[in-house]
């Protein structure tokens, strides 16, 4: 547990303007595990003027420089990633070994290789007669999620040490004690006062008061699509940087000749991971009619092994989703999917036996799912997989590309060069070929709705950079 409370701004821990506080809750039993200091629109100024006041000599460290500070935060954060897994545990509701090795263990190595683009990235090149200098971007208003705490945080401020930006974080108030290990962990690694700093709060004040402030040059936003579309409006009328990561609605393509049972084998492992609270989960599965009744069998007799429970029980592999809110959502989606005519083979809005408490969500199979379908249409976040029926590759195609979304995305053929050529007329920011895995240099971003810029690897970096040419 974190032994810091208040806001860390200018590298030190300080008491909130205000006084109110957010309870934090675990959601397997429903019990408050601590709370934070709710910020207000006093705190976020305060940590935006340390930001803006350490900015000039973060940006002229060294890119060497900026790279030990990372590979101390790597360090820092894996000194104590138990810790952070479990508070991960009780604060989202991940099972144990997925806290550790994903939760955890992913950010990490994430932080280590901000590390090794800081040392080797072209901050300057030479473009003909030119020299084009990659410059910080300036203060940077971080806002992000509760579905990956940890990773979501280093996801942008990563990138932002990396390009010599200074931070102000506003992390999601499900989840504040993970970013308050993280903001120990930055203290830890030595990095400057003001360099980063840490104002916890709810989203409609601390994050909107972020998200207006007229000092802050970027802002990066990883949430709903409802408020990216806000936060987008407000940083297009200020005409400031912005960087969208929003929902998604992915879909799961299985040609003819795919290996059927390992792509709904890697289907349901992928929709039922992090309680279906991933914004690039599959959880549409497009399968050809041939094989669909096959896929639909095969797809709840997988899910019948998920067995919800108490996620710190080492044995459970789904627990709950955040929070009562998101656990209601879920429901009547599942609800929805049966006034719409879909057939549920497992599963179902009733609370999974014996779960009465904590906010528990059956898994759940749809099957005789249309592509107009609310359930096909909309971002569930929750663990519900949903099957359709195609009968050409052209009809698949429309069909995955019959979306206000496009973040993820698989395609399973029985050869590679297929799958490759299947996913080229995919409008989507990422596809995985023949159960091809997260690679964390790889960009990750949307298409269409599902947000504008990317994440991770050398794209992420230029996020937080600005570039000036140099005419000699
Ligand atoms: O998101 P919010 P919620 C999707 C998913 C989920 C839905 C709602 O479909 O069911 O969003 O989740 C801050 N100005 N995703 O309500 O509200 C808020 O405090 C500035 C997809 O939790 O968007 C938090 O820090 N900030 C997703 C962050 O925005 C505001 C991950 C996200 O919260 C704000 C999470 C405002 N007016 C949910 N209002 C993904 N893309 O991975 C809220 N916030």
């Amino acid at each position: 547990m974190s032994a810091h409370d208040g806001m860390y701004i200018d590298g030190s821990w300080r008491p909130a303007e205000g006084s109110d506080r957010i309870d934090v809750v675990n959601p397997a039993d429903e019990q408050v595990i601590g709370t934070v200091p709710a910020g207000t629109a006093a705190d976020v100024d305060a940590a935006v003027r340390a930001a803006r006041t350490a900015l000039p000599r973060w940006a002229a460290t060294a890119p060497a420089e900026r790279a030990k500070y990372l590979t101390a935060l790597r360090d820092a954060l894996a000194a104590r990633q138990t810790e952070i897994a479990a508070t991960i545990t009780a604060e989202l509701g991940a099972p144990t070994g997925f806290a550790q090795r994903v939760h955890t263990g992913l950010p990490i190595a994430v932080t280590g290789s901000f590390a090794e683009l800081a040392a080797s990235h072209p901050f300057e090149e030479r473009v003909g007669s030119s020299v084009v200098l990659h410059e910080p971007v300036g203060v940077v208003g971080a806002i992000t999620p509760w579905n990956y705490p940890l990773h979501q945080i280093v996801a942008k401020v990563a990138p932002a040490l990396a390009a010599g930006c200074t931070i102000v974080l506003k992390p999601a108030e499900d989840t504040p004690l993970t970013a308050r290990l993280f903001a120990e962990c930055v203290d830890a690694a030595g990095i400057p006062a003001g360099v980063f700093n840490l104002v916890t709060g709810l989203g409609p004040v601390a994050g909107q008061a972020l998200a207006e402030h007229p000092d802050v040059d970027l802002v990066s936003f990883t949430g709903s699509t409802a408020v990216g579309k806000r936060i987008g409006a407000l940083a297009g009328g200020a005409v400031k940087r912005v960087a969208l990561e929003l929902g998604g609605k992915s879909a799961n393509v299985i040609l003819p000749g795919a290996d059927l049972a390992k792509a709904i084998a890697a289907n349901v492992a992928d929709v039922m991971r992090n309680s279906g609270q991933s914004c690039n989960a599959l959880t549409r599965t497009l399968v050809h009619a041939d094989q669909y009744a096959e896929a639909v069998h095969l797809a709840a007799e997988t899910v019948a092994t998920y067995v919800p429970g108490d996620p710190a029980d080492p044995g459970v592999r789904l627990g709950p989703v955040v929070n009562a809110e998101q656990r209601e959502r879920v429901r009547g989606y599942i609800a929805k999917g049966v006034e719409e005519g879909a057939r549920i083979v497992t599963g179902g809005k009733d609370a999974p036996e014996g779960l009465e408490k904590g906010y528990f969500v059956r898994p759940t199979v749809f099957a005789d799912v249309t592509p107009q379908m609310t359930i096909a249409q909309e971002e569930i976040f929750g663990p519900v997989l949903s099957l359709l029926a195609y009968e050409t590759e052209d009809e698949a195609a429309a069909i995955a590309n019959d979306s206000v979304y496009g973040l993820g995305g698989a395609v399973w053929a029985a050869d590679q060069d297929k799958a490759v050529a299947f996913a080229r007329r995919m409008q989507t920011g990422q596809v995985d070929i023949n159960g091809g895995g997260f690679n964390i240099l790889a960009p990750f971003g949307g298409y269409k709705q599902s947000g504008v810029g990317r994440e991770l690897g050398a794209h992420g970096l230029a996020e937080y950079l600005q570039t000036k040419s140099l005419q000699l």
